[in-house]
C-alpha cells in the first residue's frame, strides 16, 4: 500500500450491490472479504466503502441511525475488523464513509428532539414557518420538493436538503461538532485508514432566506464557518494521524474553496470530489432533462480544475464513476461494437490525470447502465421522486421514464457482475432475488470473463494504476493542456522533473484527425487501447475510434 495519497488508487464499494453471502439478496460485509482477492489483483492502494452503519436504508444507508453500530443486514462489528484485518493483510487500506450533513430520523437525536428535548432540538434546524403559512424558505429538497417537513406537535419544520428522513445537522452547535468528532475517533481507533465524507460542504448554513433566483442552494453550499468546521475536524481526529487520507465530497462547490479544502498546507482534507465535470449533460443544474454531452465543456472543467488545483498546491480526486452517477461507458462511449475500446479510452484519461483515481465496482469491467424498462424496478428514492415530480410538470409517462434511465443514480447499483449465472454470481443462484435487478447482459460482461482475457477492460485497469506506481510523472507531475478546442481530441501533456508524458484520445467512434499533433521522436508507447501503435505522421495524427494511447520519453 502506499502511504502517499497522490502515488495512491482508491477502489469504491456499494456493498449492498458487490455480493451476497448469505442469499438474502442484500450484499454484506462478508461479500467484500471473499473478494479482496480480485480487489488486490487491480492493484489499488485503499476501498472506499459507502455506509453499512445501522440505518433504516431510505437513502441506502446515507440515512444514519447509529454511527458505531453495523446494520445486521450487512454483517457484524467482527466482521468490519475481519475486514479491516485481512485488507491490511493485502497492503489495502479501509475509507469509511462518514455522512455527517444529517442524520436519519430514526437517530436517537431526532427521537430527543421530536420528544421536545430542547439539548436535541438544536441539534437540529427547527424553524417557525412563514406568516401566510409557508415553509421558513423556499429552498428545495436535492430529492425533489420543499427542504422543511412540518412538525404539527411544534408548529415548525425542521430542515432536511436530502430525504425527508434525512434530517439536517446544526453544525452551529458546539455539542454537534463534539458526538462528530467522537464518531471519527472511534473508527479510527478501529484502524480505518480513511474518510470520505458526504456533502461536507454543505455543513455551515448561512441566512435561512428565500432563494429569488435558485433552489437556495448558494445559502448552504461552501457557507460561511465551512473552512473553520473542517479545520478543527482535521485538528481533533485525522490531522494527529498523518496516514489517514480525507476526501470530501463538493456539492456544487467552488474550485477558490478547494484550493483550501484541499491544499497541501490549509489543514482542512486530502482532496475533494467535484461534480462540474460531470454536470455536462445536464441542463445548468437541471439533471432530468435529455441534451447531448457537452464535450467541449467537459474538457473546459477539467482541464480548469486540473491547471488551478495543481497551481494552488491542491489535490484534486479524480473519477467518471461513483453509486451516484450513470455508468461512464454508457454514457461518454459506447455500449456498442466500441464498448471495450471506449471504456479504455475514458479510463485512460482518468488515470493519467494529476490526482487520486477512483474507480467504482463494475467500472473496471465495463459495466453498463441498467436496462430497466419499467418504473417498478428502479428502486432510488430520488429517481422515484423526480419520476412523479416530471409527470406533475405534463410530461408523459413514457418521457418521464426515459430521462430516469438515463439520470438514474440506479444505473450504478445494480449488482455486480461476477459471472454469467442466473444472479451474475452477485447472490447463488437458488438464493433470494436481489434487492435490484441484476443486468441482462451478465453473460457478456462479468468478471470472470475479464479475468482469463489478457486484453480485458480490467486487465488494462491494472496496467494503469500499475503504471501510476512506476512512473512518478503520472503521480506527481504538472500537467498541460493539449488540443483545448479540438471537436474530438481529449489530450494533455503531463512533466516531471525531466521526464514527459502525452496522453491523446478520441472522444468518438469515428476516426479523427489530429492536425496539429505533438512530436513523438524519441517517445515510446506505454500503454494504449489498440494492438496496433498509431503514430502522428507529417505533423497529422489520425486517431482510430475512440483510440487512447500514453507516450513516455
Ligand atoms: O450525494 C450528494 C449529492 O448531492 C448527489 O450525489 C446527489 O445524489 C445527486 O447529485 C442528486 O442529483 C451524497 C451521496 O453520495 C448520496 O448517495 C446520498 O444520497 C446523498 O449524499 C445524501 O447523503
Ligand atoms: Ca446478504
Amino acid at each position: 500500500m502506499s502511504t502517499d495519497f497522490r502515488r495512491s488508487t482508491v477502489y469504491q464499494i456499494y456493498p449492498k450491490s458487490f455480493c451476497d453471502t448469505n442469499g438474502d439478496g442484500l450484499g454484506d460485509l462478508r461479500g467484500v472479504i471473499g473478494k479482496l482477492d480480485y480487489i488486490q489483483k487491480l492493484g489499488v492502494d485503499y476501498i472506499w466503502l459507502t455506509p453499512f452503519f445501522v440505518s433504516p436504508q431510505n437513502d441506502n444507508g446515507y440515512d444514519v441511525e447509529d454511527y458505531y453500530r453495523i446494520d445486521p443486514r450487512y454483517g457484524t462489528m467482527e466482521d468490519v475488523e475481519e475486514l479491516i484485518a485481512e485488507a491490511a493483510k493485502r497492503g489495502i487500506g479501509l475509507m469509511f464513509d462518514m455522512v455527517f450533513n444529517h442524520v436519519s430520523t430514526r437517530h436517537e437525536w431526532f427521537r430527543r428532539a421530536m420528544e421536545g428535548d430542547p439539548y436535541y432540538k438544536d441539534f437540529f434546524f427547527f424553524r417557525k414557518g412563514k406568516e401566510n403559512g409557508e415553509p421558513p424558505t423556499n429552498w428545495e429538497s436535492k430529492f425533489g420538493g420543499s427542504a422543511w417537513q412540518y412538525v404539527e406537535k411544534f408548529d415548525e419544520y425542521y430542515l432536511h436538503l436530502f430525504d425527508v428522513t434525512q434530517a439536517d445537522l446544526n453544525w452551529d452547535n458546539e455539542n454537534v461538532r463534539k458526538e462528530v468528532q467522537k464518531i471519527v475517533r472511534f473508527w479510527m481507533d478501529k484502524g480505518v485508514k480513511g474518510f470520505r465524507f458526504d456533502v461536507v460542504n454543505l455543513i455551515s448554513k448561512a441566512a435561512f432566506e428565500d432563494d429569488d433566483a435558485g433552489d437556495g442552494r448558494r445559502f448552504y453550499t461552501d457557507g460561511p464557518n465551512i473552512h473553520k468546521y473542517l479545520k478543527e475536524l482535521h485538528d481533533t481526529t485525522f490531522g494527529t494521524d498523518a496516514q489517514i487520507v480525507t476526501v470530501g465530497e463538493m456539492s456544487s462547490t467552488s474550485i477558490e474553496n478547494c484550493y483550501r479544502y484541499a491544499g497541501r498546507d490549509t489543514g482542512e482534507l486530502s482532496m475533494v470530489f467535484s461534480f462540474h465535470h460531470l454536470k455536462v449533460d445536464f441542463m445548468g443544474n437541471e439533471k432530468w432533462v435529455l441534451v447531448p454531452a457537452d464535450f467541449q465543456k467537459l474538457k473546459n472543467i477539467i482541464f480548469q480544475w486540473q491547471t488551478g488545483m495543481a497551481e494552488h498546491d491542491a489535490w484534486n480526486a479524480v473519477f467518471w464513476c461513483n453509486h451516484d452517477q450513470p455508468r461512464v461507458v454508457s454514457r461518454f462511449g459506447s455500449e456498442g461494437r466500441y464498448w471495450k475500446e471506449s471504456a479504455k479510452m475514458l479510463a485512460t484519461i482518468i488515470h493519467c490525470l494529476r490526482g487520486t483515481p477512483y474507480v467504482y465496482q463494475g467500472e473496471e469491467i465495463g459495466m453498463t447502465n441498467t436496462d430497466f424498462t419499467e418504473i417498478s424496478q428502479f428502486r432510488d428514492v430520488e429517481s422515484l421522486n423526480h419520476y412523479q415530480i416530471l409527470q406533475d410538470k405534463g410530461l408523459s409517462a413514457s418521457d418521464a421514464l426515459r430521462i430516469v434511465q438515463i439520470h438514474s443514480r440506479d444505473n450504478g447499483r445494480t449488482p455486480m457482475q461476477w459471472d454469467d449465472s442466473r444472479y451474475a454470481g452477485f447472490t447463488a443462484e437458488d438464493g433470494a432475488e436481489p434487492w435490484i435487478g441484476v443486468n441482462g447482459n451478465h453473460d457478456r460482461i462479468n468478471a470472470r470473463q475479464q479475468l482469463e482475457d489478457a486484453d480485458s477492460i480490467f486487465h488494462y485497469y491494472r496496467q494503469l494504476i500499475a503504471l501510476r506506481k512506476e512512473l512518478p510523472v503520472i503521480a506527481l507531475g504538472d500537467i498541460e493542456p493539449m488540443a483545448e478546442h479540438h471537436p474530438c481530441v481529449f489530450a494533455y501533456r503531463r512533466t516531471y522533473e525531466g521526464h514527459e508524458l502525452i496522453v491523446a484520445a478520441n472522444f468518438y467512434g469515428r476516426t479523427g484527425e489530429w492536425k496539429e499533433a505533438p512530436d513523438l521522436t524519441g517517445f515510446k508507447r506505454v500503454i494504449g487501447n489498440y494492438a496496433e501503435e498509431s503514430r502522428p505522421e507529417g505533423g497529422v495524427w489520425s486517431l482510430r475510434p475512440y483510440e487512447a494511447s500514453v507516450w513516455y520519453r
